[in-house]
């Protein structure tokens, strides 16, 4: 399977990341690709290309004009406002409180922000940029008729909203390449996240439709971040309704459980007659994961690659999460060679 890869991830290197009070070396940092590339290069998986040039088009089909100016203008503001730490919320616009967007870099942040766990960096937007051009890449090379492409993307993407990021997640990768599929024609396009976590970026943004289905397997919200959407009963609104399916998991969950959603999610998709798949593959399921709480061992990715493989799509995987670090490769690889040995 081809990949795509480019190392202008590295610009995105947050500092710290804000957790239980202090700060703490990230959990999204640029080593995780190291050690899936590593783990690649062991196992022959050595087809990998550079992203084209971004279509910046194909953003904006996606994503808030002015949140993508946002994006792209906050590291000069927050610096000439006189800051010189990496960037974070103050003040997020919640329940009962105005939804405008202010004049003051403070305000602006908070108004995109929807988690302050994840800081804006110099590079942030170069790097989120370059994750997004490596999407649209592998999503042409699906489009010009391989079964499959795997785009390594970091920043991840699934939790950023048409306006909103968090989660680690600035540019939706994976519902940018969905709708890039639709705008060349694919009819159907479904969306299958496998992250440890809600794509609540990605429901979110197909909520109202029914051209884009959309499954995610992911701790339950009451336990889990992004602890304020994935709950079972969201099912899309309008004529979207009945497109959104929600699998959320209790803490524990090991594979006999979370393979039967897994099953029901693929039977969900297989009835959709999707033209296109497009998988969310974070690999935060591990076991040993410090962000999650599924209990996935390594040989369980294979598996889980071989049920998505059998679908026999054409199919888009795209990197989201996936934090223990050394386990990340086998883990990724494992997941794409399930896929193609299904
Ligand atoms: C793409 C992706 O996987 N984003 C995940 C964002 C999770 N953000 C919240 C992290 C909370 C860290 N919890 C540490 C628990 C230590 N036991
Ligand atoms: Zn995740």
């Amino acid at each position: 399977m081809r990949i795509v890869f480019s190392e202008d991830h590295r610009e995105h290197f947050p500092q710290g990341e804000f957790y239980g009070g202090i700060m703490k070396t990230p959990n999204e940092r640029p080593q995780r690709m190291e050690f899936i590339l590593r783990e690649f290069r062991k196992r022959k998986m050595t087809d990998i290309v550079k992203p084209g040039p971004l279509d910046m088009k194909a953003l904006r089909r996606v994503h808030d004009k002015g949140y993508l100016a946002f994006l792209e203008g906050v590291w000069d503001e927050w610096l000439a406002a006189g800051n010189r730490g990496d960037v974070y919320p103050s003040v997020i616009p919640n329940r009962s409180l105005q939804q405008r967007l202010p004049r003051w870099v403070d305000g602006k942040i908070g108004y995109y922000a929807h988690s302050i766990e994840t800081a804006i960096t110099a590079g942030t937007w170069e790097a989120a940029c370059a994750s997004a051009s490596v999407a649209l890449t592998a999503q042409k090379i699906v489009a010009g008729g391989a079964r499959a492409a795997f785009a390594l993307c970091r920043p991840p993407g699934h939790h950023a909203h048409d306006d909103l990021y968090g989660g680690y997640c600035f540019l939706n990768n994976a519902a940018i390449a969905a709708q890039a599929f639709r705008d060349q024609g694919a009819a159907r396009v479904a969306i299958l996240d496998v992250d440890f976590h809600h794509g609540n970026g990605t429901q979110d943004i197909f909520y109202d439709r029914d051209d884009v289905f959309f499954v995610s397997l992911h701790g339950a919200p009451e336990d889990a971040y992004p602890h304020f959407l994935g709950y079972k009963d969201e099912k899309g609104a309008g004529k979207g309704e009945g497109f959104t399916v929600n699998y959320p998991m209790p803490p524990g969950t090991r594979f006999d459980l979370w393979s039967e959603a897994l099953t029901s999610g693929l039977r969900r998709i297989r009835r959709f007659k999707p033209d296109v798949l497009v998988v969310s593959l974070g690999v935060d399921a591990y076991k040993d994961d410090p962000v999650g709480f599924f209990k996935l061992t390594s040989d369980d990715f294979t598996r889980c690659g071989e049920m998505i493989g059998k679908l026999r799509l054409p199919t888009l995987l795209v990197m989201e999460g996936g934090y223990a670090i050394e386990a990340i490769g086998v883990n990724t690889a494992n997941a794409l060679e399930g896929f193609e040995d299904a």
